[in-house]
């Protein structure tokens, strides 16, 4: 059985969708961020602080100090995307490449929107969370998206997924990029392939349970 060490509100979400997707066993570790518990006022080097990101047990998985790490009989993996694409080839199945050519496109995709859409998509999912003071770094992260999303409009205008003309990882993967700057409706109002898209990858059982989840966990 496969470990996830992470919490719902972390960028796990997108490994613990397709962990429920594929109905692969898992166990998952909680390991909150060490910024959290900072803001809480309390230490995450006490002796009696919970496993966090920077915990000496758990730099030892993750030098780097980051959510999430998959454990997978001796192999011990990050970065959440690289997670996704292999727990979908070891799954296999539709949700998987079914060739050299869709697993290329897959990863080209990850990489795209880990390079072009996530950071900016952030600044609007944590600036939202702030109110009106935040409208300036919203209006600059929208700016950095318009061409990325435009990108992604134009090959959801001629394809109904992100690869191979069915739901695959690759579609989770960029959904839980995009996500992020799901809360400025004016700039999705803008992307109505994307926004369609993105309800569907969303209205799937696998993606309502994860976010039940997580919206149970505490913030
Ligand atoms: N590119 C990495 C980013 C990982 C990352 O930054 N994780 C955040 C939570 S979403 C984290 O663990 N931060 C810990 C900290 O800053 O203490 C991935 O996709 O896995």
């Amino acid at each position: 059985m496969v470990t996830l060490y992470g919490m719902y509100r972390s960028r796990a979400t997108r490994n613990l969708w397709l962990l429920d997707e594929l109905a692969l066993p898992y166990t998952l570790k909680p390991v909150v961020q060490a910024y959290r518990l900072v803001a809480q006022g309390l230490d995450p080097q006490a002796p009696d602080a919970p496993l966090n990101t920077q915990s000496s047990e758990f730099l030892r998985l993750s030098p780097a100090g980051a959510i999430p790490v998959l454990e997978d009989a001796g192999l011990i993996l990050s970065e959440s995307l690289a997670i996704n694409l292999y727990l979908a080839r070891k799954a296999g199945g539709p949700l998987a490449p079914q060739d050299l050519r869709e697993e290329a496109q897959m990863t080209q995709w990850a990489l795209y929107g880990a390079t072009a859409i996530e950071s900016p998509a952030l600044e609007i999912a944590f600036a939202s969370q702030r109110g009106g003071e935040a409208q300036a770094v919203i209006e600059a992260a929208c700016d950095k998206l318009m061409r990325p999303l435009a990108a992604l409009e134009a090959h959801l205008e001629t394809h109904s997924h992100m690869v191979g003309g069915r739901f695959t990882v690759a579609d989770i993967n960029m959904a839980e990029m995009v996500r992020y700057a799901q809360p400025h409706s004016p700039l999705m109002a803008r992307f109505p392939r994307i926004k369609s898209w993105l309800e569907l990858c969303q209205s799937r059982p696998a993606f309502k349970k994860m976010w039940a989840t997580r919206e149970a966990e505490p913030a």
